[in-house]
């Protein structure tokens, strides 16, 4: 880091002790994960400089040539991925795609519907203190109480009911399968757009592991840093018809200038998406959580659902007596990070919950297969079945530097005594 360390150690001694946190742990947070380093050397870049508003060659600015040639480059690179017929690159984060999104397809006051918050929804898919729950009128669908899957009847029963203009599918905390083609019967019915959001399995999506929103949702919004594995950021897919609507509604509609080094990291990404290592990197994620969900089962834990088909699953940590946030505290404590999460019909409060959720895509990014996945599990329950015990926290603690000091960290220079 030389130039940082010698002009503001203060700073430069914070990153290292987050690369260390990072290099001595395991990360599993289902939204992380380990940008490559090529991602990150094209976000350190001169392009942070330029002021681009507007798009490729319509620029409100002179000196935009090679910002064409960014946005360009990742417009064709994302399409490719995804096969959209139009595609937005400058959202500068999931919020910012699904504010745009609205502001294109609603008015004020318009009634929406999306997946309940503490079901494993999204704060912009309609929670009453985000600006989507002030602006429009949202309904919440949820999940089944008995199975805890998507409940589509009760979906098509409440768009009967509200008669939405958009209706949006998507989670940060469902460990399965989303069904899009049915999602869009349902939205057809009452004369509504169907708006996938995908920031969460948009690496699977892409890998054909999670069948595709883009034949069935007029408009589709993803991150680019979850299982995407690229810079912090998001875009917007549509159809052709739509793309005037969205691409004003993104500028000048919510955002000014775009984050042209970010759009440059984006390109990376979606290059190093559309080689065959990334369809393989997602299938083990994928194996990886089904691994997991199963030796924490062995350890007499209720995995939500019964398991996952995609990168992520909420463990029932109340059936052990505790709550989501004890055990967040106890697994941070030994270097192993998750967060609580609130499991469907939760009794207990959100800072509360009675679940953790574990996601695998940034373990995976660091070469971890099934073997690892198992020993994760038993470190995990072994926190749960003795959460006070301080001899217990000392030996998980070694045994998680020990196996994190085996996978490098990408993105992350191995540190000098490594
Ligand atoms: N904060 C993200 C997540 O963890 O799922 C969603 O924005």
């Amino acid at each position: 880091m030389g130039v940082l360390e010698q002009q503001d150690s203060e700073m430069a001694a914070i990153i290292q002790r987050e690369e260390e946190r990072h290099r001595l742990g395991l990360e599993l947070i289902a939204s992380e994960n380990y940008a490559s380093a090529a991602v990150l050397e094209a976000l350190g870049t001169v392009l942070s400089t330029k002021y681009a508003e507007g798009y490729p060659r319509k620029r409100y600015y002179g000196g935009c040539q090679h910002m064409d040639e960014v946005e360009e480059l990742a417009i064709s690179r994302l399409k490719q991925l995804f096969g959209a017929d139009h595609v937005n690159v400058q959202p500068h984060s999931g919020a910012e795609a699904n504010r745009a999104a609205y502001t294109a397809l609603m008015e004020v006051g318009d009634t929406a519907m999306g997946m309940n918050l503490a079901q494993g929804g999204h704060l912009t898919h309609g929670l009453a203190v985000n600006f989507s729950g002030k602006l429009y009128r949202f309904a919440h669908y949820g999940v089944d109480r008995e199975t805890e899957l998507l409940d589509y009847d009760a979906m098509a029963a409440l768009a009967r009911e509200h008669k939405p203009k958009v209706i949006v599918v998507g989670a940060t905390a469902y460990p399965r399968i989303i069904d899009f083609a049915r999602c869009r019967e349902i939205a057809d019915e009452v004369g509504a757009y169907l708006l996938a959001d995908i920031a969460h399995i948009a690496g699977l999506v892409a890998a054909g592991l999670h069948p595709s929103p883009v034949p069935h949702a007029q408009v589709v919004t993803s991150t680019t840093h979850k299982t995407m594995r690229g810079p912090r950021g998001a875009f917007i897919l549509c159809q052709a018809d739509l793309a005037q609507k969205i691409d004003r509604a993104v500028f000048p509609g919510t955002q000014g200038g775009p984050h042209m080094h970010s759009i440059a990291a984006k390109a990376v990404c979606f290059g190093e998406a559309l080689r065959p290592e990334f369809g393989e990197y997602q299938r083990r994620i994928v194996e990886n959580a089904k691994v997991l969900a199963e030796e924490l089962q062995g350890h007499g834990l209720r995995i939500v659902s019964g398991g996952t088909d995609n990168h992520l699953l909420l463990v029932d940590v109340g059936v052990k007596g505790l709550t989501g946030r004890d055990v967040q505290l106890a697994l941070d404590a030994v270097g192993i990070t998750v967060n609580k999460n609130t499991i469907p019909y939760d009794e207990r409060p959100p800072t509360v919950c009675s679940g953790i959720r574990i996601g695998t895509p940034a373990v995976t990014s660091r070469g971890f297969g099934p073997d690892e996945m198992r020993r994760i599990g038993t470190l995990i329950a072994r926190i749960l079945d003795s959460i006070e015990d301080e001899k217990v926290a000392v030996a998980v603690r070694r045994e998680v530097v020990e196996l994190a000091s085996s996978f490098p960290v990408p993105g992350i220079a191995a540190a000098a005594r490594d």
